[in-house]
């Protein structure tokens, strides 16, 4: 695990710390005492810095009572109260993949359209193949482009992929996978599902049965469950969570295209909120723009001073 800021990552945050840091520290310039008015300020930027309603009431309520109880006095005070708070909601036990203690390690994707499953396949796959031989599996049999774009990554990687026909049933693809990788004693199998809305409940019960058939084989598979969550749609990501996670035992989030946005803060709500660990970020469209989660880089990336002019 690195705990090294990447440039990818320094870069990707770049707007949410303009807008983040920049509005925080504008309102708190260093050297002043803090007063009441400010910190009426500072809410009233936080509110519009996409981290969410119900975290920022949380974090303004542990600024006020550590303010009225005298614990910060100043606006540095309160900056750096502000920055180990925001540290204390991003902390878990860390990014690391559950393993398998023996056999293959079975990694289910799930999401809505679009968040950026099958690419953070392609990407988690890069990365593993480099400890193993990982084995894909084309579950989103929903979609005709969806197995293409899949195996055009396999091919891309050197890895294999199994698929079935479109209109498949994707249990049975995962089913085959299992055996595949079983078989072929693979050290991963990272399965592919189509984007679905918690709201559908034929879909959902689709997933579910996709868990099931791959736990008759392996009773402790899927290792890993991931949502993949747009972090751009900021509150909307926390409820996606909250519905897939009463289908499925998540295990972890992958919080995609913080790059290029302004609404990184919402993983400070979505962290807050949802009670699963990231284990991946997305920084780009490219195969190497994943990120280990490391919650110490994230906050220092956010809140460390811009670089200083002559
Ligand atoms: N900028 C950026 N784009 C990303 C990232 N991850 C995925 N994308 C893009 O998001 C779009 C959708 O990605 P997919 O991987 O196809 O998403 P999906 O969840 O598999 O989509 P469906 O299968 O249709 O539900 C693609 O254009 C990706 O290149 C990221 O971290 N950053
Ligand atoms: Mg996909």
């Amino acid at each position: 695990m690195f705990g090294k800021l990447t440039a990818a990552l320094k870069e990707g945050l770049r707007k949410t710390k303009e807008k983040i840091l920049g509005g925080i520290r504008a309102i708190l310039p260093f050297g002043r005492e803090l007063d009441a008015d400010l910190v009426d300020q500072l809410e009233e930027h936080l509110y519009t810095a996409d981290i969410g309603p119900k975290t920022v009431a949380k974090m303004m309520a542990a600024v006020r009572t550590e303010w009225k109880e005298r614990r910060i006095k100043t606006t540095d005070e309160c900056f750096f109260f502000l920055k180990s708070h925001v540290k204390g909601i991003l902390a878990s036990e860390g990014s690391n993949l559950r393993r398998a203690a023996s056999g293959p390690t079975v990694i289910l994707i799930a999401g809505v359209n679009g968040t950026g499953k099958t690419t953070s396949i392609a990407k988690i796959a890069h990365r593993l193949k480099k400890e193993g031989t990982v084995i894909l599996a084309a579950g989103d049999t929903f979609r005709a482009a969806a197995s293409e774009q899949l195996g055009m990554w396999a091919d891309r990687l050197g890895v294999r992929l199994i698929r079935h026909d479109n209109g498949a049933d994707p249990a049975a693809v995962a089913y085959d996978a299992v055996e595949a990788a079983i078989s072929s004693k693979a050290t991963w199998l990272i399965i592919d599902t189509a984007g679905r809305l918690h709201t559908q409940g034929n879909l959902m019960a689709e997933l579910e049965k996709v868990k099931r058939i791959i736990r008759k084989r392996i009773p402790e598979a899927p290792h890993e469950t991931l949502l993949v969550l747009d972090a751009t749609t900021g509150q909307n990501a926390i409820v996606q969570a909250a519905e897939f996670g009463k289908i499925l035992d998540l295990t972890g989030l992958v919080l995609t295209k913080l790059d290029g946005t302004a609404k990184g803060g919402a993983i400070i709500g979505i962290r807050d909120q949802v009670k699963i660990p990231v284990k991946f970020v997305g920084v780009g469209e490219k195969i190497e723009d994943l990120e280990d989660f490391d919650p110490d880089s994230f906050v220092e990336a956010l809140f460390e001073p811009p670089e200083t002019k002559a």
